[in-house]
């Protein structure tokens, strides 16, 4: 999946200004500092984030390149996903992201840490200037994160682990942040509050959606395909929904969990359709809860169109 998918005419060109805004953020008079935080951001990343805040400004006020603004509000989110990535590297021990060496790997832990705070710092800066209602937005969205994060440590190998607890664990670490920039996106637009609110909610249900296929993709695809080991959610003890769904039902699979050896057979296991279609389902549940917000809403009709297609698309994405 790619922003490009969204098939909106201005926003090739406001992400290529969004990727200036972007370069020009990240600098340090301290070299190493200014190497390391620029490492995960323009080692790439689909810029979904950015997409979506700019497309919600399209949504409120037609299809035009957006305001500075916009730009800088995209931007204070990406930071803060880059940031989030060096810390989740960290705390995961990662080899790969995007098919390079992680940030962790190719510099330090401890500068891995410090870069992610200094993203976070920046991204405090631009969001401040955009007014302290947007600030506090970001900054409730950093916690959400944090907390959705710890959440999912607390279940690591939990071979109990239920639905519930693995959907709180990504409302936070994953949901909170779509919902986020569709409301920053909007409010800096000038929506009305209604349109807000659907705005919101619609990437909440987005980003539950975006994350549940993705853990299912975690399983069911390659290592190329994914830039990081296949299965890499199984040995770092993250048991996703077909991971769950499979443990409820077949007592062989909470022994094999014991020994990152049965990797391969415990794989064969999930992947099967018992266990895919209902984790498909919760997904579908998601997309149907944000088409709801999104017919809800008054907003561009093309826009509209654009994210019940780009909705569709994620539960049939394969990367
Ligand atoms: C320091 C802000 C902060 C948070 C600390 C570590 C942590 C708490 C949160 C991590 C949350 C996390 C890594 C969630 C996964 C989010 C996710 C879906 C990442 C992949 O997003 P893509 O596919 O990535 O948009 P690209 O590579 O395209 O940018």
């Amino acid at each position: 999946m790619k922003p490009t998918d969204l098939k909106l005419a201005p926003l090739k060109g406001d992400l290529e200004r969004f990727e200036d805004v972007l370069s020009k953020n990240v600098n340090s008079e301290h070299k190493l500092m200014e190497s390391a935080s620029r490492y995960t951001l323009l080692a790439g990343g689909k810029r979904l984030r950015p997409a979506l805040a700019i497309a919600c400004s399209y949504a409120i006020n037609g299809l035009e390149p957006v305001s500075q603004e916009i730009l800088n509000g995209a931007c204070a989110i990406e930071l803060v996903h880059a940031g989030s990535l060096h810390h989740d590297d960290v705390i995961d021990n990662a080899t790969t992201r995007r098919n390079l060496k992680s940030i962790n790997v190719q510099f330090s832990n401890t500068t891995a840490i410090l870069s992610g705070d200094y993203l976070l710092g920046q991204a405090s800066i631009l969001s401040a200037e955009l007014g302290s209602d947007i600030a506090k937005i970001l900054a409730e969205t950093i916690m959400e994160l944090c907390v959705g994060q710890i959440i999912e440590q607390q279940n690591l190998f939990d071979t109990n682990r239920t639905v519930e607890q693995y959907l709180k664990a990504i409302e936070g670490k994953t949901a909170s942040l779509f919902a986020s920039t569709c409301k920053i996106g909007a409010s800096l637009s000038g929506a009305a509050i209604q349109t807000i609110e659907a705005l919101e909610k619609f990437g909440f249900h987005l980003g539950m959606t975006f994350q549940i296929i993705d853990d299912l993709l975690d399983l069911t695809s390659t290592s190329k395909i994914l830039g990081k080991p296949a299965g890499n959610d199984i040995n770092e003890g993250n048991y996703t929904l077909p991971v769950i769904f499979s443990l409820q039902d077949n007592s062989e699979i909470r022994e094999m969990l014991q020994d990152p050896i049965h990797l391969n057979d415990i794989l064969k296991i999930v992947k099967h359709k018992k266990y895919v279609d209902p984790t498909k389902e919760i997904a579908l549940e998601h997309v149907n809860l944000a088409t709801d917000f999104l017919n809800r809403s008054e907003i561009n009709r093309e826009v509209k169109q654009s994210f019940l297609k780009l909705l569709k698309g994620l539960t049939q994405r394969t990367t």
